[in-house]
């Protein structure tokens, strides 16, 4: 039988497996065949048997039962989960449903069971040059790209019909994860890389504007960033300091395409989503044609209480031949998304604050070296 399921709540991730009621053990075969409504190339087991599902999550499962028995659909969270989850994330612990399955015992597998030719615009190789690149980092106080959502006509990146782009996920917050949905084009999943961005820090949990970011380098004395986010006065938090149990130690999110306790919240290479866990202090590489859809595309956190309260941003999708209408805004205030110190040859230029797009470039947002400048 096939299982699609939607987590179709707003607030709660699920990590699903299914028991045997009467044991507490899988005694059903369960694999996982699509993910966010896009087929895998095989069914395949879901790591450590359990698939996580975010809010807005889709997952497809083909189970076979051989034996007739009471078992459960659940979702149960292990405290080794939190690296790839979040340890504030919020999560349903519980049973879902049941499945009740009669009939004379029988033997056999789903073995190679063929799926539905996966759509073309699936197949599209992740090593080609690329033209454009683009950051969305996960922030303090419900932020992305440092900022709350500003409105209709604020754009804080620019792409083009055709392109082949690379995007990156970073969540510089410690303890939460978050999953993050880009409206229309699903992208295909590249990778984890090594967190080195900004750790950033609640200071008055009342106030929007009022958090930090702090370098990851240890062996500074002030670990402040330089490049903080619009709103901030560094000056009003100089004595501020990096709590001392916020760390960089996630051992499993180097684990990531392993098949071992903890791997839960990461996804596949190669998977096709259009919503994904960013799990605390995470780095993900994304890959995607863009589409020929033209407008506004939303970016936002799907817990929608967060998305509701502002964690939501523009990227504006063009015709190269139509051109732009609005500009560009990539920086908050004087920082671009994963920056923490200013480059040499910014202090040198001493650059204006905001650089919005021309219309027909991508804007600051598209550079592919900020993501380097982290210390
Ligand atoms: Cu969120």
């Amino acid at each position: 039988m096939i299982k699609r399921m939607v987590n179709a709540g707003g607030s709660d991730i699920l990590e699903l497996e299914m028991v045997d009621n009467a044991t507490g053990l899988h005694g059903c075969e369960y694999q996982e065949i699509a993910l966010d409504g896009v087929y895998l190339d095989r069914p395949r087991r879901p790591r450590q048997n359990k698939t996580l599902l975010v809010s807005a999550g889709r997952a497809d499962w083909l189970v076979r039962c051989n034996e007739p028995g009471t078992y459960i659909i659940r979702s149960i969270h292990l405290p080794v989960d939190n690296d790839s989850t979040g340890t504030n994330t919020r999560r349903f612990d519980g049973t879902l449903f049941t499945l009740q399955v009669n009939g004379p015992v029988q033997t056999g597998s789903i073995g190679t069971v063929p799926l539905p030719t996966r759509p073309p615009y699936v197949n599209f190789p992740t090593d080609t040059t690329l033209k454009t690149s683009f950051s969305i980092e996960v922030g303090p106080q419900l932020t992305l790209n440092r900022e709350r959502f500003k409105g209709e006509h604020y754009f804080r990146h620019l792409v083009n019909v055709s392109e082949h782009v690379q995007w990156s996920f970073l969540n510089t917050v410690p303890t939460e994860g978050h999953p993050i949905h880009i409206h229309i084009n699903h992208f295909k999943v590249v990778g984890y890389a090594p967190y080195n961005g900004p750790i950033g820090q609640v200071i008055d949990p009342n106030n929007a504007t009022a958090w930090l970011l702090f370098s990851p380098d240890t062996t500074l004395d002030n670990r402040v960033c330089q490049l903080q986010h619009e709103g901030i006065n560094k000056t009003e938090y100089s004595s501020v300091k990096l709590l001392k149990n916020t760390t960089l130690s996630y051992p499993h999110h180097e684990m990531w395409d392993k098949d071992v306790p903890g791997t839960v919240g990461y996804s596949q290479a190669g998977d096709y989503r259009d919503t994904i866990m960013v799990p605390p202090l995470s780095n993900i590489t994304i890959q995607f044609i863009v589409d020929k859809f033209t407008d506004i595309v939303v970016i936002h956190c799907h817990f929608l209480k967060h998305e509701d309260l502002g964690m939501m941003m523009l990227v504006d999708i063009i015709d190269p031949e139509e051109g732009a209408t609005m500009p560009v805004m990539p920086k908050s205030g004087d920082a671009l998304p994963g920056d923490c110190i200013k480059s040499e040859q910014e202090v040198n230029e001493a650059k204006p604050t905001e650089q919005p797009g021309n219309g027909n470039s991508p804007g600051n947002g598209s550079n592919p070296q900020h993501k380097n400048r982290h210390v």
